[in-house]
């Protein structure tokens, strides 16, 4: 039978040839009917370990979390986990569930979520480290239990349910590459040989090509008896090298599912008649998340008063901004900076409402006029009453964003007409970035935080945090140190009540002093065509939903397509296990309203109390995402956990341009 190990031999060589081999050769060998084809602007693979601060797309669904969170309806589903309880105010236990297995049989266990939060400790991970800025320590109950200890000094509501989503390693196989790397595990190592990665999701690592990487199906998964299996035997995952042709591609069917910027994206359904579309039909056609700004500079002289920024804000004409440069992807974002298409839209405070800014040219120049802030020497500027020119001022945003440096170039035109000079300019991404942290910016577009559990706290934290500067927030150099109080009583408190009077008072200040104004909400990059598979989330079909980069809380969609002609059932544990992070909190209430509990009687029993519902939570680890961005052949931005309160400025540097994001979300910009 020597032909038989003669065929294996061959086999085996191909098997290690087929990273090789281009995206023809894998588009050929698996069947297109069980696969799902998808394109990000990711960049070309650089490894599969999820410590790393880049890693491939889909490296996370490998791995399991104690939650999965869908940051737009603002749910949990238990994963990993059973069940969660608070103990205490400090204290959070959570249940594994005894199903969890690894792909090698092992167990998944209390001591695997330690050992991996702790690998935070001893290096620098941008999606571990921070954690331990808001937790004192993990500890092992049993082999299903653990607990998550806190303390008042670094309690932090929000920080907490972070570590409910991140990912958690096979200690049993990270440990010996820890012995034999150390920190390089962190680092360097690359994690590229498909057989050798432990996970325990329903997804593992088949090979990859320089620009294709796909995943196959783990068919004797542990989840199956509670979950299922996903439905497509193959997810893969083809870069290109920019967004038109990603677009070629997904026009011609060669992919089912893309998250790339594409001009007048609606042509494809309207006009062309082909199976495509967007989260929405129509305009916004995207789901939007984190509030774009216009930050105005309180370092510089004209813009610190409080005159000149009102006179602003109400100088900027917000719908010609989204249907011109941005194709009416978005929406005009809530002068509250509450984004309010969000769960978080509850905490809008209508009252305040006459504070809005709205779009005026006569009422921005009489805002001026009032102030004194008037033209003395018929140039044209108007001057501040001390003879401060309003002139010499620059709005700034990266080379290569288009949308935006369209909108640079519609605002400047419009302070021009009420006497404000300001001049568009266009650096380097990395100049512009380097400007914004010396404070050397004037006007200038950016990000601040983005929907979830965390909002809209994160949000004000972000733009109005004193403690905070650039990349990690107060892009605007705000100095009120009257936030201070409001931004940390909030992730400690869990009273309705209180909270509504927490935020009102920070909408208050915020519409009072703007130190930004909210332009409109950053579209989230999401095509689908339903050629092939069937049963994707949009406004008509509203599934569990996050992100197309946020794995695994995103692994659902996978459960509920289905192939062209099958029906895209839904799976009924999603809607049995899902849960609003309103319960996490109404758990916590209930525990901090109960007298106190005596010790257990028998110390060294270990009591379990299995509930089923319970649930997790993600780690945007400092409460704050931080969204970062990169000029490469294709330029992205990616949300980036926020370090600052850290105080790690390392892992700044180390994450600028990568994508610490694993548990955060991942946005992508135009080129
Ligand atoms: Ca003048």
């Amino acid at each position: 039978m020597n032909w038989r190990r003669s065929l294996a031999a061959f086999l085996l060589c191909w098997a290690l040839l087929l990273p090789l081999f281009s995206v023809a050769a894998l588009a050929q060998e698996l069947p297109r009917a069980e696969t799902v084809w998808h394109s990000s602007d990711w960049g070309l693979p650089k490894g599969f370990n999820p410590l790393l601060p880049s890693v491939d797309w889909g490296t996370t669904m490998m791995y399991p979390s104690l939650y999965m969170y869908s940051r737009f309806s603002d749910e949990w589903i238990p994963y990993a986990a059973e069940s969660y309880k608070w103990i205490d105010k400090y204290t959070l236990e959570i249940k594994i569930r005894g199903e969890a297995k690894w792909w090698d049989g092992r167990p998944v266990t209390a001591n695997d979520v330690k050992y991996t939060f702790e690998l935070g400790k001893k290096y620098t991970i941008g999606a571990l480290s921070p954690m331990w800025d808001y937790i004192e320590e993990v500890q092992v109950i049993d082999q299903k239990t653990l607990r998550l200890v806190t303390s008042e000094a670094k309690l932090n509501y929000f920080q907490m349910l972070g570590l409910l989503t991140t990912f958690i390693l096979p200690q049993h196989r990270w440990s010996s590459l820890e012995a034999q790397l150390g920190g390089k595990i962190a680092s360097e190592y690359m994690e590229q040989r498909p057989e050798d990665i432990v996970g325990a999701g329903p997804y593992r690592l088949l090979r990859f090509t320089e620009d294709t990487f796909c995943y196959a199906r783990v068919d004797d998964w542990w989840g199956k008896d509670l979950f299922g299996l996903p439905r497509p035997k193959y997810i893969c995952h083809r870069t290109f090298k920019d967004n038109p042709a990603a677009a070629l591609a997904f026009e011609a069917g060669e992919l089912d599912s893309m998250t790339h910027f594409t001009p007048k994206i609606w042509e494809l359904w309207e006009v062309k008649k082909l199976e495509r579309r967007t989260y929405f039909a129509k305009q916004p056609y995207y789901l939007g998340d984190s509030p774009i700004l216009l930050y105005m500079n309180y370092e510089k002289k004209a813009l610190a008063d409080p005159n000149v920024r009102r006179a602003i804000a109400h100088a900027i004409p917000f719908d010609e901004l989204i249907s011109k440069p941005y194709y009416n992807y978005s929406i005009r974002a809530s002068p509250s900076l509450i984004v309010h298409t969000s769960p978080a839209a509850k905490y809008i405070d209508k009252k305040l409402e006459p504070m809005y800014p709205v779009y005026d040219l006569a009422k921005a120049a009489k805002i001026l006029d009032d102030a004194g802030i008037v033209d003395r020497n018929g140039d044209g500027i108007r001057e501040l009453p001390d003879g401060t020119e309003l002139k010499g001022l620059t709005i700034q945003v990266p080379y290569g964003w288009t949308d935006w440096m369209a909108m640079c170039e519609i605002i400047a035109q419009n302070l021009r007409k009420i006497g404000i000079e300001v001049t568009p300019e266009f650096p380097d991404f990395s100049v512009w970035w380097q400007r914004s942290i010396d404070k050397q910016l004037d006007l200038n577009l950016g990000w601040s935080a983005g929907v979830g559990y965390a909002h809209p706290w994160n949000v004000f934290r972000f733009v109005m945090d004193p403690r905070l500067s650039h990349p990690a927030g107060n892009w605007a150099n705000y100095k009120n140190t009257e936030v201070i109080p409001l931004i940390d009583a909030i992730p400690k408190e869990t009273d309705p009540a209180k909270l509504q009077e927490y935020y009102s008072k920070l909408q208050e200040i915020f519409l009072r002093d703007l130190p930004g104004v909210p332009l409109f909400y950053g579209a989230v990059w999401y095509e689908y065509s339903t050629e092939y598979w069937v049963g994707w989330p949009a406004e008509e079909n509203q599934r569990w939903f996050d992100t197309m980069w946020s794995y695994p809380t995103n692994l659902p969609i996978w459960f509920y397509i289905a192939p062209k002609g099958q029906d895209p059932t839904y799976p009924a544990w999603i809607e049995r296990l899902k849960f609003p992070t309103s319960k996490i909190f109404e758990d916590l209430a209930k525990v901090l309203a109960a007298p106190p509990t005596p010790p257990p009687p028998t110390p060294g029993v270990t009591t379990v109390t299995v509930e089923k519902t319970v649930t997790q939570v993600q780690v945007r680890t400092e409460v704050q995402t931080v969204q970062q961005t990169q000029l490469a052949t294709v330029t992205r931005t990616e949300t980036v956990t926020d370090v600052t309160l850290a105080g790690v400025a390392a892992i700044v540097a180390l994450i600028v341009g990568v994508v610490a994001g694993l548990a955060v979300g991942r946005r992508r910009r135009p080129t």
